[in-house]
């Protein structure tokens, strides 16, 4: 800084390059050099090996495992990016193991530099339009502005059918709006109807999650007002809850500074002085809080935050649903929109020893309808399973949460209560991971839209409104 400042008296020219180069690091520059590796264990040594070498990263913020290895991830592929300086290293630990290393993303800087500099290009060439919801661009990703914009004018539009509200504030500030769809045929009734809640863009970097959102909630909504006898029966028979962006802090920072942010942005103020902000929205719920699957150190991704809730907006979604809850409104499904994988995971993912709960055979029954539907738009495969079959172990997950009976006596005790609770975990299987491009949010939300209709059949037909 002193040096810059000394050249700026001397070289008034120079005062705008030592500015230029600040002002021009981008959200991909951090990861210039950093290669996503794909390796597939094939024995149960391989996969302890995964999990220690995982673990011993832990907080490190230096590799990053985009999908994890876990106890029933016998020849599931697990992802890891890798920084440059471990490159090495890393490579003769995997190749001591017998695993064969497949490079999925050769340099996740210099794609997410592409990615950002045509989404950049897009925007300055066709603007975004946000003037107008006719003028809204599902096609884009969008800023969190953009997207507030979007539930704004989506209550102006459809005013009979729509309530906004304010979930509550984000860490720095942000507000976080939501809305409430009930069709005008509803019989508004004490207990209201049955409810469903849909949140995207818990984890930030996962940017497909709040375009999918946008994308089918704006074309039921145009069934609906189109006289489309599903989407009449879905918001005349039950109240759906939309948060399409739940996680502003870290979206905007994966705008501006980290694409591949996943937490929250709250400062940890940590004993060890690291300085990394951020808890794993995705861990902060309290059932289980703490457990397997989440990560003590603030610097890690999976970090579960300093207490249960401590996430104002874990928090925010737990006052809210608990509210409706006292005023007897039954959800009957939680979904938290995320990518990567093409999955349905249902709980549980407190602990990989947890029997099934049960209504796993009625997830599995729900999520199979949607993915057929789902595959027979574009043929993407997605599965289901418990997020312990499939995936991770993770307590305090949204997920758990969302499944686990309602207790009126504290909101650090029980959940939702939702029959059918999952992680949606979006496209794709790995090629891209969460740096999904632009050109497939079309399709995923063309595929997801089906799923979302499949979803609203299967518990209409259960709720006994389709025979
Ligand atoms: O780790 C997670 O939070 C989720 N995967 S992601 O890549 N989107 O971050 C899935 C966790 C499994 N589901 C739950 N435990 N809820
Ligand atoms: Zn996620």
């Amino acid at each position: 800084m002193v040096w810059c400042k000394g050249i700026v008296l001397v070289f008034g020219i120079l005062a705008f390059f030592c500015g230029s180069i600040l002002a021009v690091l981008g959200p991909g520059d951090k990861y210039n050099g950093y290669q996503v590796w794909r390796v597939v264990p094939t024995n149960v040594d391989q996969i302890r090996s995964l999990i220690k070498l995982e673990h011993n990263f832990d907080g490190f913020d230096l590799v990053d495992f985009w999908r994890e290895a876990t106890p029933s991830s016998l020849h599931r592929p697990v992802d890891i990016m890798v920084p440059p300086s471990l490159r090495n290293n890393l490579r003769d630990i995997l190749t001591s193991l017998s695993l064969d290393i497949e490079i999925n993303i050769p340099d996740v800087g210099a794609l997410v530099t592409g990615q950002m500099s045509e989404i950049q290009t897009r925007r300055a060439n066709e603007p975004v339009g946000t003037a107008a919801l006719s003028d809204f661009d599902y096609t884009r990703y969008h800023t969190y502005d953009e997207i507030q914009q979007w539930v704004s004018d989506i209550v102006t539009e459809y005013s009979d059918i729509t309530s906004h509200f304010l979930l509550t504030t984000s860490y720095e500030g942000r507000p976080i709006n939501g809305f409430r769809i009930r069709g005008r045929n509803s019989v508004a009734s004490d207990p209201p109807p049955p409810a469903v809640w849909f949140e995207g863009g818990i984890h930030a970097r996962e940017w497909i999650s709040p375009a999918t959102v946008m994308w089918f909630t704006a074309q039921l909504l145009q069934d609906y007002e189109d006289g489309d006898e599903l989407a009449m029966s879905m918001f005349d028979n039950m109240d759906w809850y939309i948060v399409p962006s739940l996680n502003p802090d870290g979206y905007t920072y994966t705008w501006t500074n980290d694409r591949l942010w996943r937490k929250t942005r709250s400062d940890n103020l940590d004993s060890t002085g690291s300085g990394c902000r951020g808890a794993d929205p995705n861990r902060n719920f309290p059932f289980g809080w703490a457990g397997n699957g989440t990560s003590p150190f603030p610097c890690s991704n999976i970090y579960h935050g300093k207490s249960a809730l401590s996430e104002p907006e874990v928090d925010g979604v737990v006052e809210y649903l608990r509210n409706l809850k006292a005023n007897n409104q039954n959800f009957l499904i939680f979904l938290d929109w995320h990518s990567y994988g093409q999955y349905f995971l249902s709980p549980w993912s407190y602990s990989a020893y947890a029997p099934n709960p049960p209504d796993y055979d009625a997830m599995m029954a729900m999520g199979k309808a949607a993915s057929d539907a789902i595959a027979a738009v574009h043929g993407t495969v997605f599965q289901s399973g418990s997020s312990i079959e499939l995936l991770n172990e993770a307590a305090g997950s949204s997920k758990d949460w969302g499944y686990v009976p309602y207790d009126e006596t504290s909101k650090f005790r029980g959940g939702l209560g939702a029959k059918y609770s999952y992680t949606v975990e979006l496209r794709d299987k790995g090629t891209y991971g969460f740096l999904l491009p632009e050109d497939q949010i079309q399709p995923v939300g063309e595929e997801m839209y089906a799923g979302v209709r499949a979803i609203g059949d299967y518990i209409l037909r259960e709720l006994g409104f389709i025979p």
